[in-house]
């Protein structure tokens, strides 16, 4: 059975209104779920692991006595660590090695150490940086759980300085999954907790008896996840509300198709709501790549899920040039773009928005999804426009210093009374003011 991908032609009057159905995607913020996460979140409040332990019991069909019996020990990690086959255990140990060290990198490029300044009358002015104390990082069961993600996670915390990275990651049935364990053990995690859902979530920002509460929660997690986590941030920090997975490919024809149908897939197998888009000047290559996925769907253990990604939320776009491509995908803004181009940086170079770019044929966003080092937490929905790959600087907050010299009280001390009375306030005033000579 061939597979229907939709066709889009920039030459045509109404490609723009076309191109944005494509993107058109409402996250469903189901009402019945948010009330559920709301009233799971007051009762963790009121009861704390009493109720933890209901809801987790209840919901991952457990029978255990306490919260406390739901930890995961370090000898545990560790021995999950060691239970992996070699390939896989240095598959991991790499991959860990290669996202610290871009983390690493990306602390020392991103301001960590802070600033100061002094003025000519002694006043110094700077930014002090620090890390967050306490961290949860939620990894969900089931289907969707990556130890991928738990090393994206955990280790730019682990780099940024958090003193103590909390995992909660619900078992149900018991069911362990030993390599996100193992994951756990590699990226320092420090405790890790067998609860989840809006239980999970409302136990890391409210606190328990036994789970210690957090200052923000990352990483992905269900629709009962998502609502949760909205609800509590302003009490703790969250990261962002993650969208399905999107991969946007530019492409000016110099490529395998058979590269480009896989790279397609990569993202559509996550997720029948994830976005796979090519973007081609050539509609000889855009027949070719067709052809290739028609031909190499039948051999995926997830066919279904790429089918139906792939014909309700899949396009491949002829445009007259790569600089049109460009514009593309800037409007689209999508979470991975591959360039996969001839000369890929001065594609590059005109790309504005994008979570994360790979360039060149060779740079399959798999490669990103594991081990090449940057975060595989990408704004999607076209959020690239405004916000950032999860990084270093998530776990770490500013401070502004102000240490001001008894001459510069005096300059300073003019000004600040001066507004101080243009908005009617006496005392701020006379505190700057009591400091004048
Ligand atoms: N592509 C996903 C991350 C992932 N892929 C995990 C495989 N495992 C994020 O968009
Ligand atoms: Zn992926």
């Amino acid at each position: 059975m061939t597979i229907q991908i939709r066709k889009l032609d920039s030459s045509v009057p109404d490609f723009k209104a076309r191109l944005s159905a494509v993107l058109a995607f409402e996250a469903s913020e189901d009402e019945a779920i948010d009330r559920a996460a709301a009233q799971i979140l007051a009762d963790v409040k009121a009861r704390g692991d009493a109720a933890v332990l209901d809801y987790t019991n209840r919901f991952d069909k457990l029978e255990s006595g306490s919260v406390a019996s739901l930890e995961i020990g370090k000898d545990e990690l560790r021995a999950a660590l060691e239970s992996l086959a070699p390939e896989r255990r240095n598959a991991l140990q790499t991959a860990a090695d290669r996202v610290r060290a871009y983390h690493e990198r990306q602390k020392a490029e991103t301001g960590s150490d802070g600033f100061t300044y002094t003025e000519a009358d002694g006043t110094v002015l700077g930014q002090k940086v620090t890390p967050l104390d306490r961290v949860g990082i939620y990894v969900p069961g089931g289907k969707a759980a990556y130890p991928s993600s738990v090393l994206m996670n955990a280790i730019p915390a682990k780099v940024a300085g958090v003193q103590e990275v909390i995992m909660v990651v619900p078992t149900p049935n018991g069911v362990k999954n030993e390599l996100v364990l193992a994951a756990a053990a590699i990226a320092g995690v420090d405790r890790v907790f067998t609860i989840g859902g809006a239980q999970a979530v409302g136990a890391l920002a409210y606190g328990t008896a036994t789970i210690p509460q957090v200052d923000k929660i990352v990483g992905p997690g269900n629709a009962y996840v998502a609502a949760a986590k909205r609800r509590v941030f302003g009490i703790v920090g969250i990261d962002m509300i993650a969208g399905p997975s999107e991969i946007l490919v530019l492409c000016d024809g110099s490529t395998d198709p058979d590269w480009v149908a896989m790279d397609l897939f990569s993202q559509a197998e996550h997720d029948e709501l994830a976005q796979s888009i090519l973007v081609c000047p050539d509609d000889a290559y855009i027949a070719k790549v067709e052809a290739s996925i028609n031909r190499l769907l039948d051999g995926m253990p997830r066919k279904d899920v790429i089918r139906t990604s792939l014909t309700n939320r899949g396009a491949l776009v002829k445009v007259r040039d790569m600089d049109e491509a460009c514009e593309i995908a800037n409007l689209i803004a999508a979470e991975h773009l591959e360039i996969s181009a001839e000369q890929p940086q001065q594609w590059a170079d005109k790309v504005r928005h994008a979570g994360a770019m790979f360039l060149g044929r060779f740079s399959s966003e798999s490669l990103g999804d594991y081990c090449a080092g940057p975060n595989h937490v990408l704004p999607t929905s076209r959020t690239a426009r405004f916000s950032s790959p999860l990084g270093v600087y998530d776990f770490q907050k500013r401070s502004s210093i102000i240490h001001v010299s008894e001459a510069g009280a005096q300059t300073l001390g003019r000004i600040a009374a001066e507004l101080a009375y243009g908005e009617g306030l006496q005392a701020h005033a006379g505190s700057a003011e009591y400091r004048l000579k």
